[in-house]
């Protein structure tokens, strides 16, 4: 096949998708399920023009990799993969290019006032999330190509372009699915298998009909360990449904397609045993194949991802082609040039940031700028390298000139994280700071308190908008958001709750508030990237040693703490979380980036101990997003990524109570991340795992406290008295009332004042009525 890319940005340059689907979501009326479609169709016909442009000329060398909003969702309703609780409230399989299509998937990603949404979770090891498929041994699945047909033939008639329409393969589409949330426990997604190989066939079968030539099936899952399914069923499996697919004659060229890491050579030997086509391989992140591997794929046609997609750094063109080189030398059949992984992961095109300094503007690739680098590579590969030597020598010179950059080594950070000993990492014990804690804090058993932010209304939106665009002046600033202060403050000590925060209404996003505040890091105007569904973030970009040239949270915190007599918590975004949601440099080790950003939370958290504060919360929702996705490589991670944890938190006094927050983590992370971080309190999201999460906590026995949420902050609805009471007997039951706090899942920013009173209203309720239980008992 030719050069090509395995995915692009679904959320378009000015991000019309998210717009279109967020004004069909809140006014219907005026913004029908038609125009959301209108705005899909648009979005395509201009993607596959402008990749066109920038040289994806070749026949199918162009995806056409969803239809909607998520790469998941889209080949779950290609499945007809409904779940029997939308099908009992009317919900019928649709092709998602119909208004009945748009409907179904707005009630399965976001459900109804009746019915759960399809659960999310994180994309290997990214910061975007899928809508996990139902499916169970009783789901109906049938085949629905007309999305994918309607979409290769009208981009055909408009463009001209012969598109490769991309779908999530079988084996990791199953991998990646749970049951349907009625099926009883232990049953697998992954017995489906064959039941889903028939459809794929049919899919197949439709596609070619309708004229399509080349598909990309994704089968990312190869990439990863620690399934429920033993790797050796997966690759027996992977074998078998391959072997099948394959098979009929009546079908289009297969191209499967391995990012986010290396296959492996048993899963390789496994899919050359088959009759696909082409097989795209991750050279960013996994190896070169082995002999045996490229022996068994014989003469067939290998895609290098040499072109990495999860960083927004230049590709090193001279590495890339000595890779390709070799990769060329060594394979029997054909050697093309394409991306590592989807560009899902990074922004549109950088030229468009015109306040980027350009010194580092100049290190940057966003989506536009790799198919760029894609097209390039694979002109060298087959024209001979001297005819892009031009391009070959301007990437050196880029090169060396960000590596003599002095933001890039500084004497002074280096000298600080060299320096560093492990008894930096280290507090007194759990005991002796409970103690003095305790003594410091006089809080009573089963404290309450909230995990940070309130509502972000839009009046607080509008006051950060209008600070920046220079419409107001920084007194005006400081005195609205003080008031918003002000406001939360008093809000909470009328609902009674324990420890308090200041709400953070100056903060836009946890993490980009703290990259804007630390040297090192750069924003952008416009590199939004999917989060999930509608929603985006926009990362920033760490690209340098990490300093911090004045305290970030301070002056809030001692104004919020200025106006009650109960403790006031700081809050912080952890080292991991603030590596895990940025674009980090990738010219240094992360151990050294994630220990300089420590550094400079350390001096915060010392900042704040000097204004009075005795509780700090540091955040790390994204401790288990790094997990690598291979066994081998998580000691490593876990030693780097919970060492700078503490050592940010290391220098804290015995008598500051420092808590962390978890969100989206598994149970287990959960367990070592308590015992790891060493934090005094936990904070996590607790509400949607029923007791599992209280009960396993139960078992483990830990000597720190835990705050397991008890209101699912997700939803608007408010959850009754009894709910959450129960929830907090239950807790201080198993776990021991002196070791749990009382809270909700996670923060409230995305919750209304009303729910948010109401809710807390209960949730002190709750902890007073069981506290008042305790006594009783005794
Ligand atoms: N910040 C960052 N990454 C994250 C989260 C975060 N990843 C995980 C999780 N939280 C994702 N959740 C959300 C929730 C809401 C939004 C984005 C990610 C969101 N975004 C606004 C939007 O799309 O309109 C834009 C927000 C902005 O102005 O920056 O609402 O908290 N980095
Ligand atoms: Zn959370």
């Amino acid at each position: 096949p030719a050069a090509t890319i395995l995915g692009y940005p679904r959320i378009g340059p000015n991000r019309e998708l998210k717009k279109a689907l967020e004004a069909y979501w809140s006014r219907p009326a005026e913004n029908p399920a038609q125009s959301v479609l209108d705005t899909l169709a648009q979005l395509h016909e201009r993607t596959v023009r402008h990749l066109s442009d920038l040289g994806l000329t070749d026949a199918a060398a162009i995806p056409a990799d969803t239809f909607a909003v998520d790469q998941t969702l889209d080949t779950a309703l290609a499945l007809g993969a409904v779940p029997a609780r939308f099908r009992a409230d009317g919900f019928r399989p649709a092709a998602p290019d119909t208004a009945q299509g748009i409907e179904l998937i707005t009630a399965l990603s976001r459900g109804t006032d009746r019915l759960e949404p399809l659960e999310m979770t994180k994309w290997f090891d990214t910061n975007y999330h899928y809508y996990v498929p139902e499916i169970g041994p009783d789901t109906p699945l049938s085949a629905h190509p007309e999305s994918l047909i309607e979409r290769f033939v009208t981009t055909r008639d408009t463009t001209g372009a012969i598109t490769r329409p991309v779908l999530v393969g079988p084996v990791t589409l199953l991998l990646l699915a749970r049951p349907e949330t009625t099926d009883a426990p232990g049953t697998q997604p992954f017995d489906r298998l064959n039941d889903v190989v028939d459809l794929y066939i049919q899919l197949l079968t439709a596609l070619k009909d309708a004229g399509v030539p080349w598909v990309e099936l994704d089968e990312h899952a190869l990439a990863a360990e620690g399934w429920d399914v033993p790797r050796d069923t997966i690759i027996d499996a992977l074998t078998k449904a391959y072997t099948r697919l394959s098979f009929p004659s009546n079908r289009p060229d297969i191209l499967v397609a391995v990012g986010y890491g290396d296959a492996g050579e048993a899963a390789q030997l496994g899919l050359a045993a088959t009759d696909i086509e082409a097989l795209a391989i991750d050279l960013d992140r996994g190896n070169e194949p082995g002999e045996a591997a490229l022996e068994a794929w014989g003469e067939r046609p290998l895609v290098g991802g040499v072109v990495g997609g999860r960083t927004v750094w230049r590709t090193d063109l001279g590495r890339a082609s000595e890779t390709l080189d070799r990769l060329k030398a060594t394979a029997r059949g054909p050697v093309s040039v394409g991306t590592a992984t989807p560009l899902l992961h990074v922004p549109h095109d950088v030229e468009r940031e015109t306040a980027l300094d350009p010194d580092i503007k100049e290190w940057v690739a966003f989506a536009d700028q790799k198919v760029a680098e894609v097209v390039t590579l694979s002109r060298g590969l087959s024209d001979g390298w001297s005819t892009v030597a031009a391009e070959l020598g301007k990437d050196a010179l880029i090169r060396s000139r960000r590596a003599a950059h002095p933001a890039t080594n500084r004497k002074e950070v280096r000298a600080r994280t060299a320096a560093v000993q492990q008894r930096d990492r280290e507090r007194a014990s759990a005991d002796e700071r409970r103690a003095a804690q305790a003594q410091r804090l006089n809080l009573p058993p089963l404290p309450t308190t909230t995990i940070g932010s309130f509502p972000q209304t839009p009046g607080i939106r509008t006051t950060r908008a209008d600070f920046r665009a220079g419409r107001i002046d920084q007194a005006e600033y400081t005195q609205k958001i003080r008031a918003e202060i002000a406001q939360t403050v008093r809000t909470q000590e009328e609902l009674g709750l324990d420890v308090l925060v200041h709400g953070e209404p100056e903060r836009n996003d946890m993490v980009q508030y703290f990259a804007e505040g630390l040297d090192g890091f750069v924003t952008t105007q416009h590199g939004w990237v999917q989060s999930y569904g509608s929603r985006c973030t926009r990362p920033s970009i760490l690209f340098g040693d990490v300093s911090r040239p004045a305290p970030i949270t301070v002056d809030w915190t001692r104004y919020a703490a200025s106006l009650t007599d109960r403790p006031v918590k700081g809050m912080l975004t952890g080292p991991v979380t603030i590596l895990a949601w940025s674009f980090v440099r990738d010219d240094a080790p992360a151990r050294e980036v994630a220990d300089q950003v420590a550094l400079a939370l350390r001096d915060e958290i010392t900042d704040l101990e000097a204004a009075g504060t005795a509780v700090i919360q540091v955040d790390e929702p994204a401790l288990r997003e790094l997990l690598p996705l291979t066994l081998a490589d998580r000691p490593d991670y876990l030693d780097w990524s919970v060492g700078s944890f503490r050592l940010a938190t290391g220098g804290a006094e015995t008598a500051t109570q420092i808590h962390t927050h978890l969100c989206y983590s598994e149970f287990e992370t959960v367990l070592d991340a308590i015992d790891g971080l060493d934090a005094d309190v936990t904070t996590l999201e607790a509400s949607r795992s029923g007791s599992g999460i209280v009960d396993g906590l139960a078992a483990g026995n830990f000597p720190r406290d835990v705050g397991p949420g008890v209101w699912d902050i997700h939803s608007p609805r408010v959850p009754t008295f009894d709910e959450v009471a129960q929830r907090v007997r239950h807790a201080a039951k198993v776990i021991g009332a002196d070791r749990v706090w009382v809270n909700p899942d996670c923060g409230l920013k995305t919750r209304g004042w009303p729910e948010t009173e109401a809710a807390l209203d209960r949730l002190v309720a709750a902890a007073v009525t069981v506290r008042a239980e305790l006594t009783h008992d005794d």
